[in-house]
C-alpha cells in the first residue's frame, strides 16, 4: 500500500484528481463495455471524464459507478507508466474512435499510457502511486458537452467528480458546495420570485418577475440620473437593423458566430443587433460635429441579442437576450485619456454604490496571431493598447494584462468579478476604438476648420442588467440593501381587527414612495414573521391592538434580534429614508 497523499501544491491536486478520473473511466468501462471513452482531465476543482453514449448517466447509474470505483480503490493497484507504438496503441483502441483521434495527433511513435490493474488509459500526465490513495471521492453531476468543445462534433456525456486523500477533506468540500449552492443566483432568483426562464419563451431568454423588475427599475433610474449628471445624453434605438449596418461595422465578419440569422422583410434584410455601437454611430452622424461639441457621450439601456452556446448559458449571468448599460463616447484624440479616466472613475463609484467592491481590473489585449477574430491593423492596436496601459499606470491601480481578450475592434479595460463558484466574468468594460470611426468615416471639424476623425470609447458601465443582477443576488445572498430591495417593508396584522389600521399605514408609506407589502393571512404572527424573514424583507411591521390604540409601530429589522415597540410613524419613515439615501 502506498503512503497517504498530501495536498501541498496545485500539482499534487491535479495528479490526484486526474488519477481519480482514470478510476472513473475504469469503472464505467467495467459496467458499460459499449460506452466509448473521450478524455478525463483534472480541472480547477476535481475532474471530469467525457464518455460517448446516447443518453446521460442518471442518478442510479452514478451510484453504481461509485460502487465499482470503491471496489477499484480497494483493489489498490499501482499506477504504472507503459509505452506503446502507434500501431500497438491503435490496435489497443480498436473500438475507441475518440482515443484513436487523439493518438493520430501525437507525433512520436512512443505513446504513453498509465495503467492500474487491467485498465490502461492514454495519458502523459502525473498520476498518484496507487488507486488506494484515493480515500474519499464523490461523483457530483453530469453534463452534455461537445467532443473537444466543438459544436459540430459528437455530444459527449460528461461526469464530474471530486476526490481527496481524507474523508474529512471531502466532507468539508461538500459543505462548501452546499454553501455556494445556497448563494447561487440561479437558486435564489426563482425562490425570491425575481426572475424565471421557461421553455416556451426560449433558452437564455429570462423573464423578469415583478420583484426582479423592481430591482432593475431602481438600478436603471439610478444609473440614468447619474449619467445625466456626468454629461451623458440618453437615446433610444431599435434592437433590429439592416445587415448592411453590420457588414460595414465588421460585426458580420468578426462577430457572426454570436449573431442570429438574417430576416427578410419586404425589401430589407434585417438582423437582431448583438451590440448597440452602430446605432449610436448613426446618431453621431445625424449632424455635423465640431471640436466644440466633443466629447459627445451617447448612452442607452440598449437591448441586444447574442447567440451564446447552450453550454455557456448561465442563469442571468450569461443569456441570449440582454440590456446593456451602454455608452459610446466620441472624442478628439487629445481627450481620450481624460475620458477613459473619467469613465473608470465613474465605474468605480457606481460599483461602490452597488456594494460590489471585490473585483480586479484587466487590460484585455488582442492576439496578433488571430487574424480572424481581430481587425487587421497592427499600428492601431499598438496605439490603443498603449493608451489604455498609460491611463491605468497613471492612476496607479493594480491590473492584469491578458492577450486574446480584446473586442474585435479594440482593447479593453475590464472589471473582473468571480461568482460564488469561483467562475470569473466581466462586468464593466471600457474599450478604445480607432477602427469603427474609420469604417463609418466619422468626422468633426477642428479649430482650423479641418476635418478630423474622432475616437470612440465603448463603455459598458454596470454591465447588462442581467449579469449585474446575477452578481448582486450572489453578493447579498438575496438580502438586498434597503435602496435595492424589491419590498422594503412588510406589514403584518395580529388579527382581522387590525387590517383597517394596517391599510392606513400601508397607504401612507406608499405615498412616500416606499415599497410595501402586507400579510393579513390568518396564520400566527410567528409564522408570518418567519415567512417575511425567509423572503429577506428588510423591515417587518407588526400591527396589534396596542399599536392601533397608540398609533405606533412594532418594528423588526432584518438581521437584528428582537422587536422595537412604540415607534412613531414619522420617525420610522425618516429612518428609512436616511438608510435608502445612504445606499448602505
Ligand atoms: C460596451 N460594444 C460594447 C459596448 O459599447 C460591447 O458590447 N461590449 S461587450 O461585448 O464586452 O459587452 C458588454 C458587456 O455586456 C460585457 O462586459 C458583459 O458584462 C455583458 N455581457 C456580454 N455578453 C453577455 C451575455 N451573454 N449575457 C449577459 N451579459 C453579457
Ligand atoms: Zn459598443
Amino acid at each position: 500500500m502506498a503512503k497517504p497523499v498530501r495536498f501541498r501544491t496545485d500539482a499534487d491536486k491535479k495528479a490526484f484528481w486526474h488519477s481519480t478520473s482514470h478510476i472513473l473511466a475504469d469503472a464505467v468501462t467495467r459496467l458499460y463495455p459499449d460506452v466509448k471513452l473521450g478524455f478525463g482531465p483534472a480541472i480547477e476543482e476535481g475532474f471530469y471524464y467525457d464518455f460517448y453514449r446516447s443518453k446521460p448517466f442518471d442518478y442510479e447509474e452514478l451510484q453504481k459507478i461509485e460502487q465499482v470505483m470503491k471496489k477499484i480503490i480497494k483493489e489498490d493497484k499501482f499506477f504504472k507508466q507503459i509505452y506503446k507504438s502507434k500501431k500497438e496503441a491503435n490496435e489497443f483502441y480498436q473500438k475507441e474512435p475518440f482515443k484513436k483521434e487523439l493518438i493520430k495527433e501525437i507525433e512520436e511513435n512512443k505513446i504513453s499510457f498509465h495503467k492500474h490493474g487491467e485498465f490502461a488509459d492514454l495519458c502523459n500526465n502525473p498520476v498518484i502511486e496507487s488507486a488506494g490513495q484515493v480515500k474519499a471521492f464523490k461523483l457530483l453531476n453530469t453534463a452534455a458537452a461537445y467532443w473537444r468543445g466543438d459544436n459540430k462534433r459528437e455530444m459527449m456525456q460528461r461526469i464530474y467528480g471530486i476526490s481527496f486523500p481524507t474523508k474529512e477533506q471531502l466532507d468539508e468540500y461538500l459543505a462548501l458546495l452546499e454553501a455556494r449552492e445556497r448563494k447561487d443566483h440561479r437558486k435564489i432568483g426563482p425562490k425570491l420570485k425575481l426572475f424565471t426562464q421557461v421553455e416556451e419563451v426560449g433558452t437564455g431568454l429570462p423573464l423578469w418577475l415583478p420583484k426582479g423588475a423592481t430591482i432593475r427599475r431602481v438600478i436603471e433610474r439610478y444609473i440614468t440620473d447619474k449619467e445625466l449628471k456626468e454629461g451623458y445624453e440618453h437615446v433610444y434605438t431599435p434592437a433590429l437593423a439592416r445587415t448592411k449596418l453590420y457588414e460595414l461595422s465588421g460585426h458580420l465578419n468578426h462577430y457572426r458566430d454570436h449573431m442570429y440569422p438574417v430576416m427578410k422583410v419586404d425589401t430589407e434584410d434585417l438582423v437582431l443587433r448583438p451590440m448597440n455601437c452602430p446605432h449610436h454611430i448613426q446618431i453621431y452622424k445625424f449632424e455635423s460635429r465640431s471640436y466644440n461639441d466633443l466629447p459627445i457621450r451617447l448612452a442607452e439601456l440598449g437591448t441586444m441579442y447574442r447567440y451564446e452556446a447552450s453550454g455557456a448559458l448561465y442563469g442571468l449571468a450569461r443569456v441570449r437576450g440582454m440590456t446593456l448599460n451602454d455608452a459610446h463616447i466620441f472624442c478628439t484624440p487629445e481627450q481620450v485619456e481624460d475620458e477613459v479616466k473619467k469613465a473608470l472613475k465613474f465605474i468605480r463609484d457606481v460599483y461602490a454604490d452597488m456594494g460590489l467592491i471585490d473585483y480586479y481590473l484587466m487590460l484585455s489585449l488582442h492576439d496578433p496571431k488571430n487574424k480572424e477574430k481581430y481587425i487587421d491593423n497592427d499600428v492601431m492596436w499598438k496605439k490603443s493598447e498603449n493608451s489604455l496601459r498609460k491611463v491605468l499606470k497613471s492612476i496607479k491601480v493594480d491590473f492584469v494584462e491578458k492577450e486574446g481578450e480584446a473586442a474585435f475592434y479594440g482593447p479593453k479595460i475590464d472589471v473582473q468579478v468571480k461568482n460564488v463558484h469561483g467562475k470569473e466574468e466581466t462586468l464593466a468594460t471600457i474599450q478604445l476604438d480607432f477602427n469603427l470611426p474609420e469604417k463609418f468615416q466619422l468626422e468633426y471639424v477642428d479649430n482650423n476648420n479641418q476635418k478630423k476623425r474622432p475616437v470612440m470609447i465603448h463603455r459598458g458601465g454596470l454591465s447588462t442588467m442581467e449579469r449585474l443582477t446575477a452578481f448582486l443576488i450572489e453578493r447579498y445572498e438575496g438580502a438586498f440593501p434597503l435602496w435595492l430591495s424589491p419590498v422594503q417593508v412588510r406589514v403584518l396584522t395580529f388579527t382581522d381587527r387590525n387590517v383597517k389600521f394596517a391599510d392606513k399605514i400601508k397607504e401612507e408609506f406608499l405615498q412616500q414612495g416606499l415599497r410595501i407589502e402586507t400579510d393579513y393571512s390568518n396564520r400566527t404572527v410567528e409564522y408570518k414573521v418567519r415567512d417575511a424573514e425567509l423572503n429577506k424583507i428588510p423591515y417587518i411591521i407588526v400591527i396589534g391592538d396596542k399599536e392601533e390604540k397608540n398609533k405606533t409601530l412594532a418594528v423588526r429589522k432584518r438581521g437584528v434580534q428582537g422587536v422595537k415597540f412604540g415607534i412613531k410613524m414619522e420617525d420610522f419613515s425618516k429612518q428609512l429614508q436616511k438608510e435608502i439615501d445612504s445606499k448602505a
